[in-house]
């Protein structure tokens, strides 16, 4: 809908869960996410706002204090970080020269720990329950530290644990399942391989890349890759925040690949999206083609009888087949916009 402002409430809101163990590194990457989406790009067009700018500059603060060598707090009270997505399609074209809102994101962050545990009463573990089946996107948060050595079946076991690959799996299968019996379609599952240079200065065996990483993910975790979900494996840094001990440091914020976890989770909703649109296009057309019916036979009758009986009858449907034509027409646009913005996005995740 070509320069129609759209508020935070009008836009399909999309929600994204993080899974991962205890210091994983869940709460760095949004915060480097914020970082890399707030401040914009030029080779893409797609930007992100904080909703209120109480938590614009919480979040500012939080990514000085982390260059300064003070990481953020261990998260106690799970935190929904809600954003704006914005984004513009460059060109001519139906599609191109203009920039929308495309989608409102609700990220939420948890303690590592809740996922572990019994959800009782109104209690974190309760209410992670509750969210997660509602998410769109799943982000599994694994440290990259764990596979700087080959995930050997003798070491299979301790990683598991380490990262808490099995209840993430056992808990990916449940959210499926819950989706499945509300009538939704699974989340997008994004795998975030954390503090990648952590990885990368491993040198004493050295070689090792996403590609072999990859293939450990796919034993510790075989239900991210089950058929008919969509997923995608991401090495991602914010910066040197941490030696390879895992003790924090100060360090410059260095982003790599931050945005293109969120580009292609983003991506798979607007698919979503694109199929809710054309689903509402069958009943306009059904409405349409009811005034045109009622119309054809005010129109059958001879020229001077319809002047004479049906002129007002016979403006007021011609009135509403041409809104009715305006209403899909601006559907259609949108539903243009969207795919385009979803194709672009997918893209850009590659
Ligand atoms: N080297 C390096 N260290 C990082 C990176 N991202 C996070 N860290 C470090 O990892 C530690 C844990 O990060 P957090 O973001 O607090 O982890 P979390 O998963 O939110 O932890 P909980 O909230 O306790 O569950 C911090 O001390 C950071 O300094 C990175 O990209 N590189
Ligand atoms: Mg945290």
């Amino acid at each position: 809908m070509t320069g129609h402002y759209q508020d935070r409430d009008s836009l399909p809101r999309m929600t994204i869960s993080m899974l991962g163990a205890d210091k994983s590194g869940k709460s760095s990457y949004i915060l480097g996410m914020f970082a890399a989406l707030v401040r914009g790009q030029l080779h893409h067009q797609y930007a992100l706002s904080a909703a209120s700018q109480a938590v614009s500059i919480a979040m500012q603060q939080e990514l000085d204090d982390l260059c300064a060598g003070n990481p953020p707090k261990p998260t106690d009270e799970p935190k929904t970080h809600e954003f704006t997505l914005r984004g513009g399609l460059a060109g001519a074209g139906r599609a191109g020269g203009v920039q929308t809102g495309i989608a409102a994101l609700d990220l939420i962050d948890f303690r590592g720990g809740t996922m572990r545990e019994l959800p009782e009463g109104d209690n974190d573990a309760a209410r992670y329950f509750a969210r997660l089946p509602k998410s769109d996107s799943i982000f599994v948060v694994l440290d990259s530290r764990y596979f700087r050595e080959p995930v050997t079946p003798d070491r299979q076991h301790a990683v598991a644990q380490d990262t808490w690959a099995y209840r993430i799996g056992d808990l990916i299968g449940w959210a499926i399942e819950k989706r499945e019996e509300a009538g939704l379609a699974p989340p997008s599952i994004v795998v975030l391989l954390t503090k990648w240079d952590l990885l990368e200065q491993w040198q004493p065996i050295g070689g090792r890349g996403l590609a072999e990483v990859y293939d450990d993910v796919q034993a510790l975790l075989p239900k991210v890759f089950g058929v008919g979900l969509e997923q995608y494996v991401f090495s991602v840094s914010i910066g040197q925040f941490s030696d390879l001990d895992g003790n924090p440091r100060q360090a410059t914020i260095n982003l790599s690949s931050i945005e293109k976890p969120v580009f292609f989770a983003t991506g798979c909703f607007l698919t979503h999206v694109t199929e809710r649109l054309y689903a509402r296009r069958e009943p306009m057309l059904a409405d349409r083609a009811a005034i045109a019916a009622r119309l054809a036979m005010l129109t059958w009758w001879p020229p001077s009888i319809q002047s004479l009986l049906f002129r007002a009858r016979i403006d007021r449907r011609r009135a509403e087949l041409t809104a009715k034509d305006a209403e899909i027409a601006a559907l259609d646009l949108h539903g243009t916009q969207i795919a385009e913005h979803q194709r672009v996005l997918r893209s850009l995740a590659e």
